[in-house]
């Protein structure tokens, strides 16, 4: 058997016995020994292949992928720009610790700096963000594949694969496979958060730094405090549009905890950071500051999900919480108008089942305007809160689930076009909220300066629905609220937009305003 040939099913055997079900292939000559073994095996019913054109998608794909199976979820590509198009989704696993095995195909390393061509340094190409990188040449990978270091993020093989690249035997290289997954490496102790305050808040972060629902919920109960949730949709006792009322200084100043517990990153809303940093201590709850934020600050530090002994509750202290978040709803139950803000209310109550849920103006509208409420399991890219690769993304997690919905600013849609390109037996609805450009914008310090339209607004004035169409895609394009309803009530088959119209940033932007000065005065 040819060398190429030999490592390539060395490490697709690997693969399957170590639990891998699926993996994403992009087209390449010089992939071919890997691509090769991985169709045998998906020919034997042992691996699910997904093939992606563009590999910047491909990444994307695989990164909801894992993050839906919890299984890691190899890439393979062949040598030159293939490889730099999958730093966008390496950078976004290495910053939320998902499980992506980059498997890179190179040429023999002797043809580096030679003028060869499709050839470049790709060794070390993703630098620190990846776990574990190793320039493999030869027959066998002499190593096991390091499956541990992919339980903390992204890996990177680089396979100098030399010719001739097409298998030159018929062995039953497949037989007798046994799939014995390793179990995960056992976590570090815990420790035991000791808090004898009684106002305290808990604060999540969207991703809750990658615990679990059910850990996360264990300690909210432990300490019986207010809390803030990133992502109102898995915490129903959470303090529904915490973000928007403490927008307003006087209300925060009140509500100025002793302590606050926070539990992986907040990176949504300016009123919830301000309210941490008012806390005179910061107890700190996130995974990743043993692989990649090293250097947080915080009074104290867990990077795993502690025990909690807590002094009982002040109920007076929830109360207050309680009846200002009620007031606030109250408000955002009177807005009727088909705005971005109604349109959040309305999909988090509504939206059933796998959910998600794009950078922007997104991710802050179902956080401000959703009632807190359970029965949906999110997903958003909150590592570095790309709005590259979304549509991929939830793509790769609805082919993990029976089906999902994904919740997209017109900007992303555009982004990821590449996405939607290439067969799938994925069922994603994608609600596309288009309001011509970065909403976002509006609503931060740059709005209005001269060139704003130029250099942040950014509008395009296409028709999406039609992009999609064009792209072999059910589109439907819709102006208010009950005609969404009716669109939302159809089953998720296959892919399918809808596209949200909405008025114009700049009236979103005086709306939001509007709202938080009435809130001054609940
Ligand atoms: C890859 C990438 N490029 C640029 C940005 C900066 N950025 C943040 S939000 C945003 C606008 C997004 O517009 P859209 O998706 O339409 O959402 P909207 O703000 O309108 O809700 C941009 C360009 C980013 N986060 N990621
Ligand atoms: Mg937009």
């Amino acid at each position: 058997m040819n060398t190429s040939t030999s490592l390539a099913r060395v490490i697709v055997r690997q693969l399957i016995e170590a639990g891998i079900t699926d993996a994403v292939i992009s087209p390449g000559s010089r992939n071919a020994p890997i691509s090769l073994a991985m169709y045998a095996a998906s020919e034997k019913g042992l691996l699910n292949l997904h093939i992606r054109i563009d590999e910047r998608s491909a990444a994307y794909f695989a990164l909801g992928l894992a993050k839906a199976s919890g299984r890691p979820v190899p890439i393979i590509c062949t040598s030159g720009t293939a490889v730099a198009n999958y730093h966008p989704a390496v950078l976004e696993a290495h910053h939320s610790n998902v499980p992506l095995l980059v498997l890179t195909a190179d040429r023999p390393a002797n043809l580096r700096r030679t003028g060869a061509n499709q050839t470049t340094e790709q060794a070390r190409i993703f630098g620190g963000a990846v776990r574990y990188f190793a320039d493999v040449s030869g027959g066998v990978f002499p190593l096991e594949l390091p499956l541990d270091s992919l339980h903390r993020g992204p890996v990177h093989l680089n396979l100098q694969f030399e010719e001739p690249l097409l298998p030159d035997d018929s062995s039953d290289w497949l037989s007798e496979i046994k799939i014995l997954p390793k179990a995960k490496p056992a976590g570090k102790s815990a420790g035991t958060l000791k808090v004898n305050t009684a106002r305290g808040v808990l604060v999540i972060g969207h991703d809750r730094g990658g615990l679990s629902v059910a850990e996360v919920s264990q300690i909210a109960k432990d300490l019986n405090w207010p809390v803030i949730s990133e992502d109102p949709l898995s915490f129903p006792d959470a303090i529904s549009h915490a973000a928007l009322f403490l927008a307003s200084p006087t209300i925060r100043k009140n509500l100025a905890p002793e302590t606050a517990v926070v539990i992986g990153r907040t990176t949504l809303s300016r009123s919830v950071n301000a309210l941490i940093s008012s806390a005179r201590s910061q107890i700190v709850v996130d995974p990743r500051m043993a692989t990649v934020d090293t250097y947080r600050v915080a009074d104290q530090r867990f990077i795993a999900a502690p025990k909690v002994e807590a002094k009982p509750a002040d109920l007076d202290w929830l109360e207050q919480w309680q009846k200002l978040s009620q007031r606030t709803s109250k408000l955002v139950a009177e807005i009727s108008n088909w705005s971005e803000s109604t349109l959040a209310r309305e999909l988090a109550a509504n939206l059933s089942g796998t959910v998600f849920i794009a950078s922007s103006r997104p991710i802050r509208d179902i956080e401000s305007f959703a009632s807190a409420r359970t029965g949906i399991e999110t997903f958003a890219n909150r590592g570095l809160s790309g709005i590259d690769g979304n549509i991929s993304t939830a793509l790769g997690i609805a082919t993990a689930r029976q089906s999902a919905t994904a919740i997209i600013g017109d900007l992303a849609f555009l982004h990821d076009l590449t996405g939607l390109v290439g067969n799938t037996s994925a069922n994603l609805r994608i609600i596309a909220i288009n309001n011509d450009g970065g909403g976002i914008f509006s609503t931060l310090p740059q709005a209005g300066v001269a060139g704003f339209e130029t250099v942040f607004g950014t509008p395009h004035g296409l028709d999406l629905a039609q992009i999609a169409t064009g792209l072999g895609i059910s589109a439907k394009t819709v102006t208010s609220l009950s005609e969404l309803q009716t669109e939302m009530k159809k089953p998720i088959s296959g892919i399918s937009v809808i596209v949200c119209q909405m008025p114009s940033r700049d009236a979103n932007a005086a709306q939001l305003k509007n709202l938080v000065a009435n809130l001054e005065s609940i």
